[in-house]
This record gives structure tokens, C-alpha cells and sequence, in this order.
């Protein structure tokens, strides 16, 4: 037995399914999951030594790679002088200054310690600023586990939503609304009907969460009008694509400004950090200001504060992203030619940083088409890889990231490696 497997089966003892969270646990794709002793630049070692070029990066935060020497550092200085303190420091005025200035829509910001404490908390506001119950959402879109987002799609067209998790009371999942990604007429005729009771609409501007999903420009498009006629504040989850896709994020990609964005993964460099903000009308109904609560113990925490700062000064290197768009491009590119070359029927798109590869002839462009690629070839795919050393996420549903420590060679080695697998049929 691999000191993996003797992990896994050590901590299903005391850990439900092994795990903190549930897709590491490899139930989608099969198979132990690999207990994590190191990581440096784009490399990690597993509990027996292994080495694997790693394009999960903690799935999203590690943009600079693995155990970042500056970042390391920073957070090092930091836990000297203290680990938490409950109170005010002026990191995080920093930080806020920093992010109110990468982010031109957030007049406002409020940390957090994680996505979902974001994305729980921009429901609460968008609820609290309208007087409105209604949100929307988009099937396949994840938006981290606050109970209102673990909503999935009622029986009929425009029915509101019924739980995608036990413990969610059906009569909150009723004022969810689920819809199809990048069906802006679905949008259209659900503000038609719901338009005077929905608060807000929150959308990944790039899909992530079913695999990558890129918006159609009329839907994002769409959104952004319908939010401004009806009076429901556009929220845009950038946990995953916030400062990923590109320096402005996808609301900079796109030239889509939202009322509020939720952030997490890149802005904490690897550490617990999220962050909510706006436009300031909104944000100033947040206590202490205004009647909606919203509070943590760590929020804003002096570690995770220092690990964003240095992250997010070090993304802002001139040409950072054109090279990491470049070399995910390069990676994408050179997957779907090995798959062209051998007959397999592949594709793969990126878009900054992120990238997605599927087993169907084209990328797909909604949950639908998303849902029938071949989820087996991809798992044989998977384990293929894994066995040659290359980490890809555990699921046919999720998204890759490159990072900045990936080098040309990595980029060759992985071409490589998936041509012999496609070679091999
Ligand atoms: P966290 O609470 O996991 O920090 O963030 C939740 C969240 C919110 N919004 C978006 C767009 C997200 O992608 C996420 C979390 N993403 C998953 C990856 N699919 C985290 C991995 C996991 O759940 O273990």
C-alpha cells in the first residue's frame, strides 16, 4: 500500500470522505487522492515522493507557483509582529487602497476569509440595499456554500429553485432563481416576470465551476442592461477570475462594469483571504455603517494581508499577463494539436491565465453541451496523466490554471505527455 492510500484510509477515520472539501477526495475521477507533502514554482510532491507538474495550484490562488520566496517571506515578517489581532492594522487600508484601485467599480471594499464568505455576504447586501428576496443565478455556476446558492434549477422554465443540498430549507430556495448560462433571452424573460422582486443577479463573468464556460458577449451584455432597468444589482464572482483572466479581471476583459464583485484565490496569494465591494451606495448599507450585518474574527488577518499585497504588487509586473496568457494559449493550443493529430476527439480553450480541455469536438458553451462530453475519457485522461507526473484537476467539471513559475519546458513536457496518451488511443 502507497503512503497515499495508507493516508486516505488513516483519515476517512476522522475526516468525512478523507477530506476538507469534497472534490479532493477524487470521487468524480476514481482512485486515491494524492496527500500533498511540498510544493515549489509548479511542482508538487505527493506522500511517496512523487513529483507532478501541478495545474490546479490550490485551484486558483498559487498564480505566482508554489511557495513564492517573496510571499513566503511576507507572510513570515508578518506572523512575527503577531498572528491576528481583531482589530484594525494598516495592511489592511493598504490592501483596500490597492484593490479599490485595480478594481475601478469597487468604490468600497470589505475582507473576508474566504469566496463564500464573499459571495454570502454580497447576496445579504444586494438583498438588503433592494428590499427584495429574488436572486438569480446560472446552473453550473458555483458560487461557493452559502445556503441560497446551493440552489438548482426548479421543474419548469422560470420556476424558482429547489435545494441542491440537503440542510437547505426549500422555502429559501425558493427565491433562487436558476438559469441557463449564456441564454440572454432566458435572462430577458425572467426580469420580464421577476423584474420587480429580484435583487440581484450573480453570474461567474467566465464560467469556471462546470468546467470552462467562456460568456457570449450578448449575455454579459444583457445582464449588465437588464440589472440597470430593473433596479437588481449585478453581482460578478470573480473569486475564481479575479485578477486571473487578466489585470482588470473579467470585468476589465469584457468592459462590463458590475455593482458589486465578489474576490477570493489570487487576492489572499494562497492564504484565507476574500474580499466583497462596490459601488459606494451599496457598500455603506454593511454594518457598521448601514443595517446589513456582516462580520469576522479574521477577517482582514495580518498573513493572509501581506500574502495578497505581495501577490497582487507582483502580478501588476509589466507584461506579467501576456506571459501567462501566452503560455496557457501555448498549452491549449498544443493539447487540442496532439488530440487533431492522433483522431481523438478533444478541444481545450483558455482564457488568461485559466483553461479548460474537454472531450468533445468543440468547446462547449453551456451547461448542456458542458454535461455531454466524455466524462470517462477525461478520467482516463486524468489518471493517464497523474501517472506521468501531471496534476490536472480531479474532475471533467473544473477548470485549470497555469501559473507564472510554469516554464516553457513544463508547457513542452505536458504536450508531450498527452500526445503518447492520445497516441496510445
Ligand atoms: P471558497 O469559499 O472555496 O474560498 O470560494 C468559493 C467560490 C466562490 N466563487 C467561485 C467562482 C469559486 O470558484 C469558488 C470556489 N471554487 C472551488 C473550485 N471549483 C474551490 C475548490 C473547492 O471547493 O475545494
Amino acid at each position: 500500500m502507497t503512503r497515499n492510500e495508507e493516508l486516505f484510509l488513516r483519515a476517512q477515520k476522522t475526516i468525512p470522505g478523507g477530506v476538507n472539501s469534497p472534490v479532493r477526495a477524487f470521487r468524480s475521477v476514481g482512485g486515491a487522492p494524492r496527500f500533498f507533502a511540498r510544493g515549489a514554482g509548479p511542482r508538487v510532491w505527493d506522500a511517496d515522493g512523487k513529483e507532478y507538474i501541478d495545474y490546479v495550484g490550490s485551484w486558483g490562488p498559487l498564480i505566482l507557483g508554489h511557495a513564492d520566496a517573496d510571499t513566503v517571506r511576507a507572510v513570515q515578517e508578518a506572523a512575527m509582529k503577531g498572528l491576528s489581532f481583531g482589530a484594525p492594522t494598516e495592511a489592511e487600508v493598504e490592501l483596500a487602497e490597492l484593490l479599490v484601485q485595480r478594481v475601478p467599480s469597487m468604490e468600497m471594499v470589505r475582507l473576508v476569509s474566504s469566496g463564500t464568505e464573499a459571495t454570502m455576504s454580497a447576496i445579504r447586501l444586494a438583498r438588503g440595499f433592494t428590499g427584495r428576496d429574488a436572486i438569480i443565478k446560472f446552473e453550473g455556476c458555483y458560487h461557493g456554500h452559502g445556503d441560497s446558492l446551493l440552489v438548482k434549477a426548479g421543474s419548469g422554465l422560470l420556476t424558482f429553485g429547489n435545494p441542491s443540498s440537503a440542510g437547505v430549507p426549500a422555502d429559501l430556495a425558493q427565491h433562487t432563481l436558476v438559469l441557463d448560462y449564456n441564454d440572454a433571452q432566458g435572462l430577458r424573460d425572467a426580469f420580464a416576470k421577476h423584474g420587480k422582486t429580484t435583487a440581484c443577479v450573480i453570474v461567474e463573468p467566465v464560467a469556471g465551476n462546470m468546467n470552462l464556460i467562456a460568456p457570449k458577449p450578448e449575455f454579459l451584455a444583457a445582464m449588465r442592461e437588464l440589472c440597470t432597468q430593473h433596479g437588481a444589482v449585478l453581482i460578478f464572482d470573480e473569486v475564481m477570475t479575479g485578477f486571473r483572466v487578466g489585470p482588470g479581471s473579467a470585468q476589465g476583459l469584457y468592459g462590463i462594469t458590475p455593482d458589486l464583485s465578489t474576490f477570493g484565490k489570487v487576492v489572499g496569494g494562497g492564504m484565507p483571504l476574500g474580499a466583497f465591494g462596490g459601488r459606494r451606495d451599496i457598500m455603506e448599507k454593511i454594518a457598521p455603517l448601514g443595517p446589513v450585518y456582516q462580520a469576522g474574527t479574521l477577517s482582514g488577518n495580518p498573513l493572509s494581508v501581506a500574502a495578497g499585497l505581495v501577490t497582487l504588487k507582483k502580478v501588476a509586473a509589466p507584461g506579467f499577463y501576456d506571459a501567462l496568457t501566452a503560455k496557457t494559449k501555448t498549452l491549449v493550443d498544443g493539447l487540442a494539436a496532439a488530440a487533431k493529430k492522433r483522431g481523438v476527439k478533444f478541444s481545450a480553450q483558455s482564457v488568461g491565465g485559466m483553461f479548460g480541455v474537454y472531450f468533445a469536438a468543440t468547446p462547449p458553451t453551456s451547461y448542456a453541451e458542458i454535461m455531454a462530453s466524455d466524462k470517462e475519457a477525461f478520467n482516463r485522461f486524468f489518471h493517464a496523466m497523474l501517472d506521468g507526473g501531471f496534476y490536472l484537476a480531479p474532475s471533467a467539471f473544473e477548470a485549470g490554471f497555469v501559473s507564472a513559475a510554469h516554464s516553457d519546458a513544463d508547457i513542452a513536457a505536458t504536450i508531450a505527455a498527452a500526445d503518447a496518451i492520445f497516441a496510445a488511443g
